[in-house]
């Protein structure tokens, strides 16, 4: 059996407590782990402090980027082994996992390494405004140690794109996966390890949120911000444990996204995106979308595609190639989502397709497998409208103008991302600038630019991270003013 331990001061530690980590596609135990306890978490926190004030606290850009690439290079030594550790954990297609999670856990660190290397840390020179009087400029110190948690449906991908902007900026790190996703986490530490990080600089402590791990790291008197992925509640439970020493946080938080179909769209080309965008990872990504508003003249085929879309998906284990859709992460979620299946059609939905979950056979009847799912006949004030359900579900809505979909779209507590399809591009613009979200996509869904910035609006964030942006938020700027002698002009010296 795999046992996974903490990290910390760059030795693997045990604790007096394990929990098991089960398999979402059959409900085996895929690895054992030691539950962090207040000691470790301290140890922990201790170790990122030490080595802020030891040699990680002076090294220079040029090494830290160096150290981002050497991560990233040992990522790619290691993928397979990164690749087996999140197909454990999350049961989702090994295709998926190697194309989506892996791959970009070492563009996160090489992306990080560029915008380091392009901006630099060391001083930044403002303007002068008050005519050369004085000399400004800031020097950028790092946060100092950041405390990173992070959810179980994208897990390297988004531990990776916090670690390595905190790195890129000198901070040390103590991170917290989920208790669903505790493996690729650990790989990580080593190879973090073998690239040459000091000791101290990536401390890991497992376990859960509240009265665990979690919640000990984030009411920590030793940390000097937080940087969370996670559910709007919970990002809330961590702005009251931070409140107290007042410290910084970036939340990337739930979402519960629209799409706007236009019906001068590309059908075919829009129902394979919309469908990627319902369905990718079963529904479990922050950005996928729960909401599509239809114009009336493609409403009846955006439907039947999406459908066709929907049963044209295959579960099975992660590595049967014939298989294209995973579990839901576990039985406890699973229950979750099938309570919104059953409200959707108690508050008037039509299920046209889905609405329960699979009966699989032999191994596979243990695991947390859910039928993809679409609804019409709801308006807005359904709960499946309204809440974040996270799983492979949407609710189908027809509009006829398009002021009436922004005012649809818009209709929500979240703000994360939007979608709008249409073949008239200044549409696209005029209406993707007018959703209230962080990211809008038009005739697109979930395509990266790392320096782009990234984030949400209510409910479904605070700041944003991503290139430049991430390095506001784990540095700390100290400016410097000196005053200048004069004199400046013939009339101030006379
Ligand atoms: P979650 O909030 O339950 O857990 C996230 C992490 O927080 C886990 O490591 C968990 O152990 C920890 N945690 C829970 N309670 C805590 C507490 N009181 N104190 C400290 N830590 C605590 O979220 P989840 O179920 O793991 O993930 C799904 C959610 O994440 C969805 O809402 C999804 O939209 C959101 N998400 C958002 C983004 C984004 O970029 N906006 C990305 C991925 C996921
Ligand atoms: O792609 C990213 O950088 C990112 N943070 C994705 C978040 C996905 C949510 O599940």
């Amino acid at each position: 059996m795999t046992v996974l331990r903490n990290h910390v001061g760059g030795r693997f530690v045990e604790s007096g407590r394990t929990f098991d980590k089960t398999s979402p596609v059959d409900g085996t135990t895929v690895a054992v782990v030691h539950e962090a306890d207040a000691v470790i978490v301290d140890a922990a926190v201790a170790a990122a402090r030490r080595a802020l004030n030891g040699r990680w606290g002076t090294s220079s850009v040029a090494d830290r980027a160096a150290l981002l690439r050497r991560i990233a290079d040992g990522i790619e030594a290691r993928f397979e082994d990164l690749l087996a550790a999140e197909v454990g954990d999350t049961g989702k297609p090994v295709e998926l996992a190697r194309r989506l999670d892996v791959a970009r856990a070492a563009q996160n660190f090489r992306s990080f390494a560029d915008t380091i290397s392009a901006k630099g840390l060391d001083a930044f020179l403002t303007d002068t405004p008050d005519g050369g009087r004085a000399l400004n400029y800031a020097v950028r110190k790092p946060l100092g140690v950041v405390a990173v948690i992070v959810p179980w449906n994208l897990p390297l991908l988004l531990l990776t794109w916090k670690v390595a902007p905190a790195l890129a900026c000198g901070n040390a790190v103590v991170v917290k996966p989920s208790e669903e996703t505790p493996s690729s986490a650990t790989v990580l530490a080593e190879i973090i390890a073998e690239a040459g990080a000091p000791d101290g600089v990536f401390n890991l402590v497992h376990g859960f949120g509240a009265g665990s791990a979690g919640e000990l790291l984030t009411s920590h008197a030793g940390i000097d911000g937080v940087t969370f992925t996670g559910e709007s509640r919970t990002g809330s439970a961590i702005m009251k444990a931070v409140a107290p020493r007042v410290r910084p946080v970036s939340f990337e938080l739930g979402g519960k996204n629209a799409a706007l179909v236009f019906d001068d769209c590309d059908l075919d080309r829009t129902i394979e995106g919309l469908s990627r965008s319902v369905f990718t990872n079963t529904g479990q990504v922050c950005l996928c979308t729960e909401r599509v508003y239809v114009q009336r003249g493609v409403y009846d085929e955006v439907v039947s595609g999406l459908v066709e879309a929907a049963e044209r998906l295959r579960p099975g284990r992660p590595e049967d190639p014939a298989a294209n859709f995973g579990p839901l992460i576990s039985q406890t979620h699973r229950r979750k989502v099938m309570s919104y299946q059953a409200l959707a059609v108690e508050q008037g939905a039509k299920v046209v397709t889905g609405g329960g979950a699979p009966a699989l056979d032999g191994d596979l009847a243990a695991g947390a497998w859910i039928e993809p799912t679409l609804w019409t006949g709801l308006d807005n004030a359904a709960a499946v409208m309204r809440e974040e359900v996270f799983g492979p579900v949407a609710g189908i809505v027809p509009f006829d103008g398009e002021e009436e979909a922004i005012a649809l779209a818009n209709d929500t507590e979240y703000g994360l991302a939007a979608a709008v399809w249409t073949s008239d591009l200044d549409r696209g613009h005029r209406v993707a600038q007018r959703m209230d979200v962080g990211m809008a996509w038009v005739n697109a869904w979930y395509l990266r630019d790392l320096r782009s910035p990234f984030g949400g609006f209510g409910l479904s964030g605070v700041g944003r991270e991503g290139g430049e942006h991430s390095l506001h938020f784990y540095t700390s700027p100290t400016n410097v003013c000196v005053g200048l002698t004069g004199p400046w002009s013939a009339e101030e010296a006379s």
